[in-house]
């Protein structure tokens, strides 16, 4: 069976008679913007800046304002090393900025969380997809992903952010990242997931070398068999840094020409932290055409 016919796999029928239209809108064609609102004491790029409900409302605002498509918000810092938040933590901080971001700004927000508790919470405050860097391997959250009937991106990583760069290993990395989200695919079907809800994430920096990213960023068009829409962060990361020997706040220039390669390999959404900059690389692409 190929990993294309995995995703058809016949499912339960318990979902309502149409996709989310955000579902729509994220295989609509066009390149999206996805800004990222970390709110969190300790998340490698903008870790305690936006800690208060309030400055994390404006922050969501100023990305709408600069034109993201979507807002990705997140309780759990991911980067290496780092443990994870209790439940009660991440609700605090997750669910209070949702509830208020969603009156302020017309754009989508999504929730970045692999906890189905967390899933539910910010769901019921307004969120219109999951982001999970775990692709729903936690207990209950496949099944929770289904029942709300939103979109959901599955992200690779090996092993979990507190061991992930201790010497992470492949064969053939893309490959087997590929493989791993075509059985997550499967899985989310098998449980009930509309195949219109789901994208995928190669997961750059979660359980990679310098050489795993740079090989996954170069072949990422080996990802389209999956046959639904790519979504990548590389905005800032380490990779970029090993790249260029710039620290965190001198690589807005790598993340833009690492946004460039990813749209030009078919990439449909860009989770980023500079909306405006990146807008701009899109308004250039778009005007070139399809390459
Ligand atoms: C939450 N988070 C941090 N990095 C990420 C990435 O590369 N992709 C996705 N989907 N989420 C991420």
């Amino acid at each position: 069976m190929t990993q294309a016919t995995l995703v058809e796999a016949p499912v339960p029928s318990s979902n309502g008679p149409s996709p989310h239209p955000l579902s729509t809108v994220l295989r609509g064609g066009r390149p999206l913007v996805c800004g990222i609102l970390n709110v969190t004491p300790d998340s490698f790029s903008d870790g305690g800046l936006f800690d208060s409900p309030d400055r994390a409302v404006e922050h969501g605002c100023r990305l709408a304002a600069e034109g993201a498509d979507l807002i990705d918000i997140g309780g759990e810092s991911t980067r290496p090393g780092s443990r994870p938040p209790t439940s009660e933590e991440e609700l605090a901080r997750v669910v209070p900025v949702v509830a208020a971001l969603v009156r302020e700004v017309g754009v989508p927000l999504s929730v970045d969380t692999s906890r189905p508790e967390v899933m539910r919470a910010a769901v019921a405050a307004g969120a219109s997809m999951i982001n999970d860097v775990r692709a729903l391997q936690v207990p209950g959250a496949v099944e929770e992903a289904a029942r709300l009937d939103v979109p959901v991106c599955l992200m690779h990583m090996q092993r979990s952010p507190e061991t992930m760069q201790a010497d992470p290993r492949y064969d053939d990395v893309v490959l087997e990242v590929r493989a791993f989200l075509a059985d997550r695919l499967a899985a989310c079907r098998r449980a009930g997931v509309r195949r219109e809800h789901l994208l995928v994430d190669p997961g750059f920096g979660f359980g990679k070398t310098l050489p795993h990213n740079v090989e996954l960023l170069s072949s990422l068009d080996a990802l389209g068999v999956l046959g639904v829409p790519v979504m990548v962060g590389l905005s800032r990361k380490s990779v970029l840094g090993q790249l260029t020997g710039r620290t965190v706040g001198e690589r807005l220039p790598g993340s833009l020409a690492a946004a460039l390669v990813a749209v030009q390999r078919g990439v449909s959404v860009l989770r980023v932290h500079d909306v405006a900059a990146t807008r701009d690389v899109l308004a250039v692409l778009d005007a070139v055409g399809p390459v």
